[in-house]
């Protein structure tokens, strides 16, 4: 009997690295499901198709979607799993509806096999599962395996109709108000300004909502708010009927450096972004004034916004919420939302100044155990818990500045970050509470730790870095300053991120300017230091230069060189040489970190899959 057809389609596949030697990468393939076989071919226009894999539906053990907490290096978003004679293959829709098809068909077809009774519900990643941390590849799985699946107990749907695909064009989205950290795993995290799409609103209080990762939850209702265009009044820095000359008025009164509004333009339906600065030039004089940005959307029918025509957002929250972090092509970030009355917003939407104002009653103040760019760093307690105090020198930051920010700060929440508990600012000099960690900064470790250090430890440390980054990179957040010197261990050996976007606060000039003696050249992106241009790529770039302190366990890069002669050399093409622990593959992931143009860099999502498939090495 020949076998019938039962999907087909393009999706996305990780390679399944059956050997030591085996790349990670992700080939886009034409898959066809049979009767008998997974098949998928590689498609050029205008060629044969080449039959590149074959999985017999028999040697299939389980197939599950993969839930993941990381970016998705590809893409397709939607990965599902196909475990068959002890490998993995890991595959990627284009969105979740077709992921369901593909795993419901494969379950049904593979129902009467001898299955797993366990699985591994996320990646293998870095020499370990993400899911129970073992490092045995072929270890029992931690979560029962339903062969069924809730899906595969319905029958498929039919092929959608009109109709249904009319339905699927107006589908809601909403917009997260702030962050939401789920209690129980049938909610979902929010991350304040991201849309989700609106899934199901049978209780009240509660919606489901879906991320762009295709993971489904409930959040609370009152979190979110429908993505209609132009439903912005629950924003503080929204003035719906401000003339242009209005705006101007409240926000010169204000004079703040980037103070700002959104208002809407005098042509229907478009809204523009006022902001002042005190630094507008005309006729090559600097002089304090307001600046007018009109949110453009490209002509493409596509629901996204834009102010500088590289950074495109799906909603204006988004977009305002980037450009709060960014200046990214404006003339400054928008730092103060000013409400339509005047004066800049005190509280964030949602999270009273009382969340994160330390008490100085609570703090307990020990001993000394560092001295950072912003003075001394002791050891303390706060509420029952060791905590790091870092006493801000009042004359090495913009306190003012840093207040607003580390409110937002405090909502970066990630294992691989430092965590900021709070800030203590009712006493002088101010301090920030952070979590502490016991070995140190990584700089010192890798020093002390030099000839100890096994090629296992060294890859895990940059996985845990860039772990912590592509989540920076995920939030629009920029580090600014990454190196080793900023990554503090953990006492179970975790390398965290720290210090970061808090260059931005740092007064001394002699760190803050390209020519100076105390800036970071020796880490910094060429366009960096030629044109002070950050973004996640230079962030890339010092990843590349932090991998490489790793390698030669904390040696200073270029050393005995000086800042000028670094520049020159880099101008020239030069790069820092390959250090001798470092694997050829290791090193060729540091020399694409350090391309000449930004674009040619990978971003953190991508590299932290390539790491993770070196931990075969
Ligand atoms: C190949 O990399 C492709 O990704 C293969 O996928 C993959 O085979 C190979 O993995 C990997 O080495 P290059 O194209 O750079 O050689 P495809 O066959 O779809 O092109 P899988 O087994 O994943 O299909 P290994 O593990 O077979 O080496």
């Amino acid at each position: 009997m020949f076998p019938r057809v039962i999907l087909n389609g393009t999706m996305i596949k990780k390679s399944q690295q059956k050997k030591i030697i085996s790349p990670c990468n992700y080939k886009e393939r034409f898959f066809v499901l049979d009767t008998q076989e997974l098949k998928y071919s590689e498609c050029r226009p205008g060629k044969k198709p080449v039959i590149k894999g074959c999985i017999r539906l028999c040697s299939i053990k389980c197939v599950e979607i993969v839930f993941t907490d990381l970016p998705i290096p590809c893409s397709f978003k939607y990965p599902f799993q196909v475990f068959h004679d002890n490998h993995f293959l890991y595959i990627f829709a284009p969105d979740n509806d077709c992921r369901l098809r593909w795993v419901q068909a494969l379950k049904e077809e593979t129902k009467n096999n001898t299955l797993v009774e366990k699985y591994h519900p996320q990646f293998w990643m870095g020499g370990k599962w993400r899911c129970c941390h073992l490092s045995n590849k072929l270890a029992k799985g931690c979560h029962a395996y339903d062969p069924l699946g809730y899906a595969s107990k319905k029958p498929l749907p039919g092929i959608p109709d009109a109709e249904a695909e009319l339905h699927g064009a107006l589908q809601k989205t909403v917009i997260a108000l702030q962050n939401y950290t789920p209690l129980t795993n049938k909610e979902l995290a929010l991350q304040k300004d991201k849309v989700y799409t609106l899934v199901d609103t049978f209780q009240a209080d509660w919606w489901k909502v879906q991320d762009e990762m295709g993971n489904t939850g409930l959040v609370p209702s009152t979190h979110v708010i429908e993505n209609s265009g132009n439903n912005f009044e629950r924003f503080e820095w929204y003035s719906k009927n401000m003339t242009r000359e209005e705006a101007e008025d409240i926000l010169i009164k204000e004079a703040k450096e980037g103070a700002f509004m959104v208002r809407n333009s005098r042509q229907t339906g478009v809204y523009t972004v006022s902001v002042f600065t005190k630094a507008s030039s005309s006729n090559g004089e600097k002089h304090p004034g307001v600046k007018h940005y009109q949110i453009r959307q490209p002509k493409t029918g596509e629901p996204t916004f834009y102010l500088a025509e590289k950074y495109l957002f799906h909603s204006i929250p988004e977009l305002i919420h980037y450009h709060q972090h960014n200046a990214a092509g404006l003339i400054t970030r928008l730092r103060h939302p000013v409400t339509q009355a005047g004066g800049c917003s005190q509280a964030i939407a949602g999270l009273s100044q009382d969340e994160w104002e330390v008490d100085p009653e609570e703090l307990d103040f020990g001993l000394e155990v560092g001295r950072g760019q912003f003075g001394l760093v002791l050891q303390g307690r706060w509420r029952e818990k060791k905590v790091a105090l870092k006493i801000i020198k009042q004359e090495c930051m913009s306190n003012e500045e840093f207040k607003e920010e580390a409110r937002i700060m405090m909502r970066l929440c990630h294992s691989k970050l430092v965590q900021l508990y709070g800030v203590c600012t009712q006493r002088s000099p101010m301090c920030l509470v952070l979590e502490f960690m016991d070995n140190g900064c990584l700089s010192d470790y890798l020093r002390n730790k030099k000839g100890a250090l096994s090629q296992n430890a060294m890859l895990e440390m940059c996985l845990d870095v860039s772990e912590g980054m592509a989540y920076l990179e995920m939030s629009n957040f920029i580090h600014r300053d990454l190196a080793a010197r900023n990554c503090l261990v953990s006492n179970e050996y975790v390398v965290k991120l720290s210090d970061f976007g808090m260059t931005r606060y740092v007064l001394d000039d002699q760190y803050t300017s390209s020519l100076c003696s105390k800036f970071p050249v020796k880490w910094s992106a060429p366009e960096v230091i030629r044109y002070c241009k950050f973004s996640s790529k230079s962030d890339i770039w010092s990843f590349g230069v932090l991998m490489w302190e790793v390698y030669t366990e904390g040696r200073i890069p270029y050393e005995n060189r000086t800042n000028a002669e670094v520049v020159e050399s880099l101008n020239a093409g030069m790069r820092l040489l390959k250090p001798k622990l470092a694997p050829e593959s290791v090193y060729m992931l540091m020399e694409w970190c350090w391309k000449e143009k930004p674009v040619d860099r990978p971003s953190f999502a991508l590299l932290l899959h390539e790491l993770s498939s070196l931990s075969y090495l």
